[in-house]
């Protein structure tokens, strides 16, 4: 699914349009932010979205070897990934909606876009167990249903509710090997500056109904991502560093063990910080305010090089500097004989507006959501 472009505005007739387009869009931006406080950064994004030319597979750097596709557009701010048991790729939309989509002929673009569910509150996980799929939003877990088998969900389900949601909310989620909800609960606030609450900025785990919530690991400020490492019940996830300086506290990537404290808010990295004692070490860190996000093994075919190494998507700082983060790295990792885990990170592929999720598909290639874009990007062959 592309957005239609017009190949015959030629440039003289294109800049004024876009010029008269931008003094609509930047007209009324300007009036609300006086009248009712829009934010800057909202209107020079509308602005930015109107000149900006549509994203395009060349914008995107890649090792030799992997072929870039724009699989499917007009995305709105999607926000997470995943493949379901009928092999489409499930995708939800900040808005509140989850889309299915597919591509039918095998062309490496989707052609088929489904309303699979509407009116969440701000969706950041998706996750299925056989075919319920449970998404992570504002405030708790919803676990939705397709019961007529018609591809769309009819049933939504309020599995877990009441999470806190302030400076972060719900995040991801995933369903372990032993079949529980784990779900990771980003923080009321950036540094513990409003003291901190039960249940904020943690890994939580509840049966699949919801039942017997709690607290599994502590101290992860906004562990946006959660994924099991390949065949084995150790669960890792990646955590924002926080916002407000002092400078040097780093994003990470963490191996959850039950009842881990993971530091925030006075500890970051490997153990630095003033208030470590009794805290875990990251396995991997992260560009400082990269927002590192989106986190997936990768297990396909197509790249066995990388079998079994993670990537993640780091979005990029929302301070707007453009030299931080929207880039995908890549993390080999490795236990020593003492059962400790240790990442190296590697660039792997740049050039996206905010990349936020990424997933393997059953095709064995690996498929990117970008938030500022609106595109799903197809890292394959
Ligand atoms: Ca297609
Ligand atoms: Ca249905
Ligand atoms: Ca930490």
């Amino acid at each position: 699914m592309t957005v239609p472009v017009s190949r015959r505005s030629g440039r003289g007739c294109l800049l004024p349009a876009l010029l008269g387009l931008l003094v609509v869009v930047a007209l009324p931006c300007g009036l609300g932010y006086y009248a009712l406080g829009l934010n800057l950064a909202f209107i020079s994004g509308a602005i930015r979205g109107v000149l900006a030319p549509p994203p395009s597979a060349s914008d995107i750097t890649v090792p030799e070897g992997v072929v870039v596709q724009v699989w499917a557009s007009g995305l709105d701010s999607p926000t997470s990934l995943t493949f379901g048991p009928d092999g489409r790729l499930y995708v939800a939309e900040l808005t509140g909606n989850v889309a299915a989509l597919a591509d039918r002929d095998d062309d490496h673009a989707a052609e088929e876009r489904t309303e699979f569910a509407a009116g969440l509150a701000s969706p950041l996980g998706l996750a299925f167990y056989e075919s319920d799929l449970f998404v992570g939003q504002r405030g708790g877990v919803t676990r939705l249903r397709d019961m007529d088998g018609d591809g769309v969900a009819d049933e939504a389900r309020s599995i877990v509710e009441g999470l806190p949601a302030l400076r972060h909310q719900t995040d991801s989620i995933a369903i372990g090997p032993d079949g529980r909800l784990y779900i990771g609960q980003g923080s009321t606030s950036d540094r513990g500056e409003t003291g901190v609450q039960p249940l904020e900025a943690s890994i939580l785990v509840a049966e699949r109904d919801g039942n017997g919530l709690r607290v599994f690991a502590s101290g992860t400020r906004n562990p946006y991502d959660l994924a099991f490492f390949p065949g084995t019940s150790q669960l890792f996830a990646t955590d924002n560093g926080r916002d407000v300086p002092p400078s040097g506290v780093p994003d990470e990537l963490n191996l959850i063990v039950e009842g881990g404290d993971y530091g925030w808010p006075g500890c970051w990295g490997k153990g630095q910080g003033p208030d470590c004692a009794g805290t875990l070490p990251s396995v991997a860190e992260f560009q400082e305010h990269a927002s590192t996000n989106g986190l997936v093994f990768y297990t396909g075919d197509l790249f066995p090089l990388w079998r079994d190494n993670a990537f993640v998507c780091l979005y990029g700082s929302n301070s707007g500097d453009p030299g931080i983060g929207k880039v995908i790295q890549r993390v080999e990792l490795t236990q020593a004989a003492d059962g400790s885990w240790q990442g190296e990170v590697f660039d792997f592929a740049s050039g996206f507006n905010r990349p936020l999720d990424i997933t393997v598909g059953p095709d064995g290639a690996l498929y990117v959501s970008d938030f500022g874009s609106g595109v799903i990007y197809r890292l394959g062959q």
